[in-house]
C-alpha cells in the first residue's frame, strides 16, 4: 500500500485491561471505530463496554483467547478492520503475529516483523545495537557453546559476570556468577530455565553491574526514516523484575547525559530501520556510564509518565505512523516539562505480593490537578484470577519531583478499592521513604526497602511488649 493513502477507519485491539481502554480512548479522539476482543471471563471489563463492537474469542486461559492468532485474525476479517493494535504483553512482540497480519493485509500497529524478531534474540540484539553504535557491556559476542569457552571469557571480563538467556528478557533464565567455581552450575541453571520457559536454552554472558539504575529512552520513528526520542523513564524500582513505579525524568540524569543517551538511541533506531514507538533500555552504573540492555518493540505499561512530561499521545503517534504519516515534528519541537510518577496498583497483598483477585465492593478514583488514572475496573467488578494483577495505574504530574511525590500521596490517600487487597499501602510507604525522596534509588532499592520495613515492624512489636 502506498504510504499516505492509508487511513484507518476501524482498529481491533488485541488486548484486555487498562491498555485496551487506553488505546480505545485515543481511537475515539481520532474518530476511529474500535473492536474489542475478550475472553469468556472478561465480558464485564470496561474495554468491552467502551469499544464500538466486541467479540468473544475464547475461554479464560490466554493461550486460548488473547494469544489465539487464528481467532484474532478471523475476528479482524469478520469485523473488517484496517489495523490491529497489540498493546503490551500477549501478541505484542510476536514477529510471527506481525507477519500474519501483514500477509492478511491488516496493518500491525508496531515496528516491522523483522525488527521485532531481531530484538527478541538478545544475542543478536546486542550485536546489532553494538554495530549501530550503542555502548554494550563486555561479554560474549555469540551464544556460549561450552563451559570452557565461558570460563575463558569470564577470566577476560573479570568477575562478577551474569549469564543471560538469549530468548529471555524480564529476568528469567539469569544467573549472577561471582566466582569461577559457580560458573558451571550457573550455565546449567540458566540454560535449563530458559529451555523450559522459552523452548530455547541459548545463553550468553556479560560483565555484571552491581546495583545499576534502569533507565529507558522512549523513541518514536516514522516509516520514512524520521526518529526522535521523548526523554527517559526511571524504572529502577521493581521487585523480582516486576516494575512497581516509574518516573520521568530520572532524578539523576543531567541534561547532557539525557541528550547523549537519547541521541545514541535515536541513531541506533535509524540504523535498524525502526518504526513506531519503541523503548531502548539501558543500565546506568554508579560512574554514570550507560550500556544497552534490551529494546522493547511495543508500547509499555509506563508510557503515561512520558506522555505527561512531553504532552505527546504515544498511542496517537503509533496510529498515525502506522497510517504512513510522517512524524511531523523534530527533536527541537520536544520539551520536557515538570515531573511525572506512575504507581502500578496491583490486586495483591502489599506485604506478601500474593495475588488478591475477587469482587471490588467499593471503588473511588482520585482526581484534581495533575492526576491521571488508567484503569479497566469499577465498583461491582470481579477481578479474574487468570491474568496480570495490575488493575490500575495512578499517574501524577507536577512542576517538581517533590510536588509530584506530595501529589501522589494525596491521590493514593483518596483512592478507595475495597473487597480485594491492593499495593496502594506499599506505594504510600515508598512515597515516605527518605532514600526514595532523595532520588537515591537503584535496582536494589526494593531489597533495602522491604528489609527495612520488615525490621521496623518487628521493632514495633518488641516495644509494644
Ligand atoms: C544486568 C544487570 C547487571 N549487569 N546485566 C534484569 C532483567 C533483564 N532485562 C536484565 N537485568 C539485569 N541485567 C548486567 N550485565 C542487572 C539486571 C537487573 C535488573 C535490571 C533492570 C531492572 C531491575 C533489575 C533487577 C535485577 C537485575
Amino acid at each position: 500500500m502506498p504510504s499516505g493513502s492509508r487511513k484507518f477507519k476501524k482498529i481491533l485491539i488485541a488486548n484486555r485491561g487498562e491498555i485496551a481502554c487506553r488505546i480505545i480512548w485515543t481511537c475515539k479522539e481520532m474518530g476511529i471505530r474500535t473492536v474489542a476482543v475478550h475472553s469468556d471471563v472478561d465480558r464485564d471489563s470496561l474495554h468491552v463496554r467502551f469499544a464500538d463492537e466486541a467479540a468473544c474469542i475464547g475461554p479464560a486461559p490466554s493461550a486460548q483467547s488473547y494469544l489465539n492468532i487464528p481467532a484474532m485474525i478471523s475476528t479482524a476479517e469478520i469485523f473488517n478492520v484496517d489495523a490491529i493494535h497489540p498493546g503490551y504483553g500477549f501478541l505484542a512482540e510476536s514477529s510471527y503475529f506481525a507477519e500474519i497480519c501483514e500477509a492478511c493485509n491488516i496493518k500491525f500497529i508496531g515496528p516491522p516483523a523483522g525488527v521485532i524478531r531481531l530484538m527478541g534474540d538478545k544475542v543478536e540484539a546486542r550485536r546489532a545495537m553494538k554495530e549501530a553504535g550503542l555502548p554494550i557491556l563486555p561479554g560474549s559476542p555469540d551464544p556460549i557453546t561450552s563451559e570452557e569457552e565461558a570460563r575463558n571469557l569470564a577470566r577476560q571480563i573479570g568477575f562478577p559476570i551474569i549469564v543471560k538467556a538469549s530468548a529471555g528478557g524480564g529476568g528469567r533464565g539469569m544467573r549472577i556468577v561471582r566466582s569461577e567455581d559457580e560458573l558451571g552450575r550457573a550455565l546449567e541453571g540458566a540454560s535449563t530455565e530458559a529451555a523450559a520457559a522459552f523452548k530455547d536454552g541459548t545463553v550468553y554472558i556479560e560483565r555484571y553491574v552491581e546495583s545499576p539504575r534502569h533507565i529507558e529512552i522512549q523513541v518514536l520513528a516514522d516509516e520514512h526514516g524520521a526518529c526522535i526520542h521523548l526523554g527517559e523513564r526511571e524504572c529502577s524500582i521493581q521487585r523480582r523484575h516486576q516494575k512497581l513505579l516509574e518516573e520521568a525524568p530520572s532524578p539523576v540524569l543531567s541534561p547532557e547525559l539525557r541528550n547523549q543517551m537519547g541521541d545514541a538511541a535515536v541513531a541506533a533506531c535509524k540504523k535498524l530501520g525502526y518504526s513506531s514507538a519503541g523503548t531502548v533500555e539501558f543500565l546506568l552504573d554508579t560512574d554514570n556510564k550507560f550500556y544497552f540492555m534490551e529494546m522493547n518493540t511495543r508500547i509499555q505499561v509506563e508510557h503515561p509518565v512520558t506522555e505527561m512530561v512531553t504532552l505527546a499521545d504515544i498511542v496517537r503517534n503509533q496510529i498515525r505512523i502506522a497510517e504512513g504519516e510522517p512524524l511531523g515534528y523534530t527533536q527541537d519541537d520536544l520539551m520536557i516539562v515538570g515531573h511525572a510518577i506512575e504507581c502500578r496498583i496491583n490486586a495483591e497483598n502489599p506485604e506478601t505480593f500474593a495475588p488478591s483477585p475477587g469482587l471490588i465492593t467499593a471503588f473511588n478514583l482520585p482526581g484534581g490537578p495533575g492526576v491521571r488514572v488508567d484503569t479497566y475496573v469499577y465498583a461491582g467488578y470481579r477481578v479474574p484470577p487468570f491474568y496480570d494483577s495490575m488493575i490500575a495505574k495512578v499517574i501524577v504530574h507536577a512542576r517538581t519531583r517533590d510536588l509530584a511525590i506530595a501529589r501522589m500521596k494525596r491521590a493514593l490517600e483518596a483512592m478507595v478499592v475495597e473487597g480485594i487487597k491492593t499495593t496502594i499501602p506499599l506505594h504510600l510507604k515508598i512515597m515516605d521513604d527518605p532514600k526514595f525522596r532523595a532520588g537515591d534509588i537503584s535496582t536494589s532499592f526494593m531489597e533495602y526497602f522491604l528489609a527495612q520495613n520488615g525490621a521496623k515492624k518487628n521493632e514495633v512489636v518488641a516495644t509494644a511488649r
